[in-house]
């Protein structure tokens, strides 16, 4: 049992700085001895080198609306890479951001290991904008639509294929504030999403029974991206983009034993820790919290 954490310390791709001291925010919080406890031998690669952006990087599409894409490719390739020697080593990848752009990098290093690989995207956010949709130009809007092979050549091809998964093969969950454009993208593609109104309505019990029993058999393994804005922001406040009437601690701990007892889950990330808008590193600290549930954790 090796798990290999790999920090990203990114916040190019939003528009709030100090997301990029999200992986030390999580270290802080103990999480290599929270794994250890639980028999895992964990290796930390330390985290991947991001470039500063030039002074008139900020906006470099030919479409102008993707902000700071160079630095966000060149970090995505090198986050690629790291990913994929993780996986070739035979370790699980355990990546920590940073904000949500570097889900580019992690599932193109995943993605190339799996003929089938499924994606459960914990989120109150879609993340399926492109340069034509985003409201904001922030790449941290767009993972999941380039991971589709929707969105910038640079950013799609990262890696050098695309695309990464199949629209069949994704189930969001906790979503509460889509864009336009993406509300037509899960339509056009039948993306499988559970809203906050089916986590509320089923159970969050049901949700998870349900999105595991639509992955298990079509995937040859399934990445887990987990936004901590998908929690609701009483327990998670330390986040770039804070959406009212989120999934709670509780739900989520749930959640996470569920997918540790399904046994699918085969890489994943935890994104959008902030800590400089964070209380007292909660935000950081309930992110080990559910890494120790997904690792296994049990009270008796
Ligand atoms: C918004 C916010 N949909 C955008 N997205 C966020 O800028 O594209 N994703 N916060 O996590
Ligand atoms: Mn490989
Ligand atoms: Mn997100
Ligand atoms: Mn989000």
């Amino acid at each position: 049992k090796h798990i290999s954490i790999i920090g990203v310390p990114m916040d190019l791709g939003q528009s709030r700085r100090g997301v990029d001291m999200g992986p030390s925010a999580i270290r802080y919080a103990g999480v290599v001895e929270r794994l250890e406890e639980l028999e895992y031998k964990i290796h930390d690669r330390g985290d991947i080198e991001i470039g500063r952006p030039g002074k008139d990087e900020h906006v470099l599409a030919s479409d102008g609306n993707l902000k700071f894409l160079s630095a966000v490719s060149k970090a995505s390739e090198k986050l690629a890479s790291a990913v994929d020697e993780v996986i070739e080593e035979g370790s699980f990848p355990l990546v920590f951001g940073g904000d949500h752009s570097i889900a580019i990098g992690t599932l193109a290093g995943v993605s190339k290991h799996y003929k089938n690989l499924g994606v459960i995207w914990y989120d109150a956010h879609g993340d399926l904008n492109t340069a034509d949709t985003s409201p904001s130009g922030n790449i941290h809007g767009m993972p999941l639509a380039v991971s589709l092979g929707i969105g910038h050549p640079t950013l799609t091809n990262i890696a050098g294929y695309t695309p990464k998964v199949k629209p069949e093969n994704i189930v969001i969950i906790g979503a509460r504030s889509l864009d336009e454009g993406e509300r037509v993208l899960i339509r056009e593609k039948g993306i499988k999403v559970y809203t906050m109104h089916e986590i509320d309505r089923l159970g969050m019990t049901k949700v998870m029974e349900e999105a595991i029993d639509y992955l298990k058999n079509k995937t040859d393994g399934v990445h887990l991206s987990l936004d901590l804005d998908g929690l609701d922001p009483s327990d998670a406040p330390g986040v770039g983009t804070p959406v009212l009437g989120g999934i709670s601690y509780r739900e989520s701990h749930l959640a996470m034993e569920i997918l540790e007892e399904s046994k699918i889950i085969t890489s994943a990330e935890f994104v959008e820790v902030n800590p400089i808008l964070d209380h007292g590193n909660s935000t950081a600290t309930v992110a080990v919290a559910l890494m120790g549930s997904l690792f296994g954790e049990k009270l008796l």
